[in-house]
């Protein structure tokens, strides 16, 4: 491959050297003498004369090359040498490189199939971004470092409800201190409660305690928050050391430290450039962590994430521990709920298409949407829908085929006045105090259920059947 490079000065010179020895032989065209002299004392092979002029290019013998690549900062300039190229050349390959919008292809012009307008901006993006971006995080991880003392203990505070994101937010944070569970707990003012999310913490053996607000800052602690920013408590934390967060900012705060990254899908995302920009490799252990906590954040990269929670994401994936991520995602069924989920399919009834099942009491509430989930499985079923008592609340979970009706109108009209019910068409939730369904309904079973429910599925399928 034969390349011509056309620069005012030896800057694609310094862009393409090892191109040159990589792809094919690159010589350089530039203004002066001066510049020449300069790229042949690095060993370039080099032209020089006036741009625009038609004898320049006499002395080259432009059949022998392939491309031509074009760098001149006055667009006017750059236009012209292309268009002066084409004029001696029909067969020339042009990419012409430009910093600015206006450099790109004029409408009016005829089409050039072999000329391509390159943007800098982009190249130097696609090409330097991941080495900037490190840069930066560099930085930040050293500014970070340099926020806590060596005898302070520091609490890493999460959401009320700590989910994966946070958790191995909160790891690498540690990790990043090179502390431990000791000097460096993981609190939060609430408990985790999502049977994933208590699998995760047990699988990775994540410890996570319970805090109250009072104890925040007991024997001098420091303050971290990942995932998390300080309005979202409603008490006041006191001195806050550092915030790491990619949801929006709501309301001002006090931060010695503060990185929202709000384009991003993950806090994870940001922990893994910490990492990776501060040379460390996470563990097995936190790098399914973190992967799980992308993975979680973004719906498998799908919302809300960009090209950085891909990255992390890719970075992640060889290292992490994807079989046990599989058994977080499917955490075991308690053996009683696993019974119960038996004894009623032994005597499920199907009713117009739609099965109804009441597990009575169960251990876990996971379990009530999962069989309903389930109940589609079964020939002939259309509805799916189980209740169970999860101590003194009924929650019914609904599932249907979805091309007809809104299982979550129904649900609204039936419990949003005694409880909170809503949901999607194919997908809806209600949960009812006891006392209150009992006030309406006298009890809770099948029957009942059965009995409110099927009129206006019944119903409405007519309805839809009548319009067609
Ligand atoms: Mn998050």
């Amino acid at each position: 491959m034969q390349y011509l490079a056309i620069c005012e000065d030896d800057l694609l010179f310094q862009f393409m050297r090892n191109v040159a020895t990589e792809q094919g032989d690159v010589r350089y065209l530039v203004p002066n003498l001066k510049i020449a002299q300069r790229i042949k004392l690095q060993r370039g092979k080099v032209w020089h004369g006036d741009l625009l002029k038609e004898e320049t290019y006499k002395k080259i013998k432009l059949h022998h090359v392939d491309q031509a690549v074009v760098f001149v900062r006055d667009a006017g300039d750059q236009e012209r040498v292309c268009r002066l190229l084409r004029l001696l050349d029909k067969n020339i390959s042009i990419v012409s490189l430009t910093s600015e919008k206006n450099g790109k292809k004029n409408s009016k012009e005829p089409d050039d199939p072999l000329l391509r307008h390159l943007q800098l901006a982009d190249i130097f993006a696609e090409f330097c971004a991941t080495q900037l971006l490190d840069t930066l995080n560099i930085k930040k991880v050293e500014r970070i470092r340099s926020l806590f003392g060596e005898g302070e203990k520091i609490h890493i505070l999460l959401q009320h409800d700590p989910d994966p994101d946070a958790i191995g937010s909160a790891l690498a944070l540690r990790e990043l201190l090179g502390r431990n569970r000791t000097t460096t707990p993981i609190v939060t003012f609430g408990t985790v409660t999502r049977p994933e999310n208590l699998a995760m913490i047990e699988l990775l053996e994540i410890q996570i305690d319970h805090i109250t607000p009072d104890d925040l800052h007991k024997d001098g602690a420091r303050l971290a928050l990942v995932d998390v920013q300080p309005p979202y408590y409603e008490q006041a934390l006191g001195r806050v050391d550092l915030v790491v967060d990619h949801h929006p900012k709501r309301t001002n705060f006090k931060a010695r430290f503060a990185d929202l990254r709000t384009g991003y899908g993950s806090t994870a995302t940001i922990f893994t450039e910490y990492l990776r920009a501060a040379g460390m490799e996470p563990s097995q252990r936190l790098a399914t962590a973190l992967l799980y906590g992308i993975k979680t954040d973004t719906l498998f990269l799908e919302r809300g994430s960009n090209l950085a929670d891909l990255g992390a994401f890719n970075y992640l994936y060889p290292l992490a521990n994807k079989a046990m991520i599989t058994r977080i995602e499917r955490p075991a069924l308690p053996r009683e709920d696993l019974e119960a989920m038996g004894r009623a399919l032994g005597h499920l009834q199907i009713d117009n298409a739609v099965a109804v099942i009441h597990l009575g009491e169960v251990n876990r509430e996971d379990v009530i949407p999962q069989m309903a989930e389930f109940c589609l499985q079964i020939e002939g079923v259309d509805w799916g829908v189980v209740s169970g008592l999860v101590n003194d609340r009924v929650v019914i979970s609904v599932r249907n085929v979805g091309y007809v009706k809104s299982a979550g109108e129904i649900m609204k009209k039936l419990y949003d006045d005694i409880g909170s019910a809503g949901g999607h068409r194919a997908m809806a939730k209600a949960v009812v105090p006891l006392n209150r369904f009992k006030e309406r309904y006298g009890e809770v079973s099948e029957k009942v259920i059965r009995e409110a429910m099927l009129p206006l599925i019944v119903d409405k399928d007519q309805i839809e059947l009548a319009l067609r």
